[in-house]
């Protein structure tokens, strides 16, 4: 049997704003094409849908249109399990519970309650069923897990009560899972978690989860599981050096910061109860991101010329706006540069890309102001001094005689009551 484990999509995502609907649309064409061509018995989506719990309407329709594919004859026997994330709302996701269901979707938007308000173990233990009909594993599909969903622990020892909770909710699925389950048959968790020892990216996870403050221990999943099918972190990534607890991380960079390393889907091989193979898959990039300098910061004649040296845009055989790279500047100033934003966004004008960030450094003395005096008082510090201090912690030397007249100019006019009017 042999299942796709993709995770952290976001569909609905924004880059300062642009779209990345295109990009979206370009993955899911992708994977689809993938899912056929690779054979694949189970696509497991381990949350994070949508970027907000109140999706654009073309997130929405982008999901609705990739299920209703999964439906065609090409993947009459898939078996498709979903949870969702901390960025999805629960009752949104589910919302379509009846298509779903008539489609043989295993979708949990968040954790099922029974009529009796009681958490639903059995509705997240899920049979997976081999084209021939048979069972070949079974799934324990835990969504996001929120501080209302974990069991109180009164001895929560050295895990602390989230932790706690969280160990023995997975431990009620698994056990439950071993109930059922006969030892030919596979093993699989779900889960949308922060676990211990694994990497992050800078920006888009969210370090502070509701119900879920403390990384989780990868103890928490039992020794008898097959594979472990996560999200939540967008760097792919085994976890704990364990080969078969894996992240399968974002299939596109949800951020400068991501860009650096590949964006893939995982594919996973059982043989009965056991793993044969666990193998990665590139997801294409439709958008090159491109950072200027590559590390680091550069000075802006530098940062000028680099941008300089992007393609041109051509007049009538135009690139579509969408398909042209995101463009991140990092320059370092070392004199006041009023024009900056102007130089930089000029220079990057007529060139095939989309300038999404400039971010400026500094080359002063990064001294707070007290530090740099620490002998003196702040009373003890005429206005002129305080400005020729705060000059020097952001750049090199000392102010020009003509902002000095200008800050004086200023200073006077405040003190006087009166009105800034520009001479
Ligand atoms: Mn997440």
């Amino acid at each position: 049997m042999r299942l796709l484990h993709t995770a952290d999509w976001h569909l609905g995502h924004t880059l300062h704003d642009i779209s990345r609907q295109h990009e979206h649309a370009h993955f899911l064409t992708w994977l689809l094409g993938t899912l056929e061509r690779e054979r694949v018995d189970v696509l497991v989506i381990a949350g994070d849908i949508f970027e907000t719990s109140n999706p654009r309407a073309e997130a929405l329709a982008a999901w609705y249109d990739f299920i209703a594919e999964l439906r065609t004859r090409r993947f009459r026997d898939l078996e498709v399990v979903v949870i969702g994330g901390n960025h999805d709302s629960a009752r949104r996701l589910n919302a379509p519970g009846s298509l779903y269901r008539r489609f043989g979707f295993h979708v949990l938007g968040g954790v099922p309650y029974t009529a009796d308000g009681e958490v639903d173990i059995d509705a997240m233990l899920i049979p997976l069923r081999d084209p021939q009909g048979r069972v070949a594993a079974w799934c324990c599909a835990v969504p996001y897990l929120r501080a209302r969903d974990l069991p109180a622990i009164s001895e929560a020892g050295v895990d602390g009560p989230v932790v706690a909770g969280v160990r023995a909710l997975y431990e009620r699925v698994f056990g439950a899972a071993r109930g059922k389950r006969r030892p030919t048959q596979a093993l699989i968790g779900v889960g949308h978690l922060m676990m211990a020892s694994s990497a992050l990216s800078p920006d888009s996870e969210r370090k502070i989860q509701a119900g879920n403050r403390h990384a989780v221990p990868v103890d928490v999943f039992p020794r008898d599981a097959s594979y472990v099918a996560l999200g939540h972190l967008h760097r792919a990534q085994a976890v704990g050096g364990l080969e078969h607890i894996r992240y399968a991380g974002s299939p596109i960079p949800l951020s400068m910061n991501e860009a650096a390393y590949p964006h893939q889907v995982v594919l996973v091989d059982l043989d009965g109860a056991d793993v044969a193979h666990v193998r990665a898959v590139r997801v294409p990039r439709l958008v090159d991101m491109i950072r200027i300098p590559e590390a680091g910061e550069a000075a802006l004649p530098q940062v000028l010329q680099e941008l300089g040296s992007l393609p041109r845009l051509v007049v009538g055989e135009e690139q579509p706006a969408e398909l042209r790279p995101f463009v991140a500047v990092h320059v370092s100033i070392a004199q006041p540069e009023p024009t900056l934003r102007d130089q930089i966004e000029e220079a990057a004008e007529g060139r095939a890309v989309r300038l999404i960030t400039i971010n400026v450094s500094y080359t002063g003395q990064p001294l707070a102001l007290a530090d740099a005096k620490p002998t003196q008082l702040l009373d003890e510090l005429t206005l002129g001094e305080v400005f020729v201090a705060r000059y020097k912690r952001d750049y090199d030397g000392v102010p020009s005689d003509e902002l000095l007249d200008a800050f004086h100019e200023l200073v006077e006019c405040v003190q006087r009551g009166g009105a800034v009017v520009p001479t």
